[in-house]
C-alpha cells in the first residue's frame, strides 16, 4: 500500500516548492517510499471530507492504511520513524535530530512567516514601514545564531537528517528576500539540500502539478 498525501491542485507559489507538501514529498523521496497525491482545490480543502483529515482545512495530509495525519512536521517525523535514512540510530543523536525538527518549525519559521505576513497583509497599514525593519531584525537574529551553530559543517548535527530537511524547507521561504546571502554558510546549506537527488525528484513532482494546472490539463 502506498501512502496518499494531499497537495494544492493549483499552488499559489506557482510550483516553487514552497507549499508544505514539498517537505513531505522530499521525505518520502529520501526514504524511497512511493506515494500517491490527492490534489485539492481551495474549495475542497474546506469541505467535510478534507476537514476530517485536516481540522484547519489545509494541506498537506498523509494517509496510510488506518492512519490519517496532518501537520507536515508530524508527517515527516512519522516517515522518518518508520523508514531508515532520516534519523540516526543512536538514541541521543536521534533526539538531537528531532530537536532540530522542532527548532525549524517553532523557533526559526515563525519569524520568517512574520515577514511574509507583513509584506502580504500589512503593506497598507500606517505602521508598516516602521515595523518591517524590526521584523527583519528578528529574522537576522535567528539566522546569525543558526549560521554560528552550523559553522563550516555540511549539516546541523552529523549526517543529513529530518532536522535538516525541515530547516532547509523553512529557510527556502526566504528565497527572493536576499537575506540568506548575508549568511554564506546558510545559503550554501540550502543549496546543498536542494542539490540532493530526493529534493530534485520532489521538486519536479510538485512543479509538474502546477505546470499541468496552468496548461488547463
Ligand atoms: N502547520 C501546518 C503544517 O505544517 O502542515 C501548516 C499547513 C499550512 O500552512 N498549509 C497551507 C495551506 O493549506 C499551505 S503550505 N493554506 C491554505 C489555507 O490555510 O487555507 C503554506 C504556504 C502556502 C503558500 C505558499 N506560497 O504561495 O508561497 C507558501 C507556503
Amino acid at each position: 500500500m502506498k501512502p496518499t498525501i494531499t497537495a494544492f491542485a493549483n499552488s499559489p507559489d506557482r510550483g516553487r516548492g514552497l507549499a508544505r507538501d514539498m517537505q513531505v514529498r522530499w521525505a518520502l523521496e529520501e526514504v524511497g517510499q512511493p506515494y500517491d497525491v490527492r490534489l485539492v482545490s481551495f474549495d475542497e480543502m474546506k469541505q467535510p471530507a478534507h476537514l476530517a483529515r485536516q481540522p484547519f482545512g489545509q494541506i498537506p495530509t498523509y494517509e496510510d492504511g488506518d492512519l490519517v495525519l496532518f501537520e507536515s512536521g508530524a508527517i515527516v517525523l512519522h516517515i522518518a520513524e518508520t523508514h531508515a535514512g532520516l534519523l540516526p540510530e543512536d538514541a541521543n543523536a536521534r533526539a538531537r535530530a528531532i530537536a532540530w525538527m522542532f527548532d525549524a518549525h517553532s523557533t526559526v519559521e515563525p519569524v520568517i512567516v512574520n515577514r511574509e505576513i507583513a509584506i502580504l497583509s500589512e503593506r497598507d497599514k500606517p505602521w508598516h514601514e516602521a515595523r518591517l525593519p524590526l521584523v527583519l531584525d528578528r529574522i537576522r537574529d535567528r539566522l546569525k545564531d543558526l549560521s554560528h551553530r552550523l559553522g563550516d559543517a555540511d549539516w546541523l548535527d552529523g549526517a543529513f537528517s529530518a532536522g535538516d530537511l525541515l530547516m532547509v524547507g523553512v529557510l527556502r521561504r526566504l528565497g527572493s528576500s536576499g537575506m540568506l546571502d548575508e549568511y554564506p554558510n546558510l545559503a550554501a546549506y540550502v543549496a546543498r539540500g536542494e542539490a540532493r537527488p530526493a529534493f530534485q525528484r520532489a521538486f519536479a513532482a510538485q512543479l509538474a502539478v502546477f505546470t499541468a494546472a496552468s496548461r488547463g490539463a
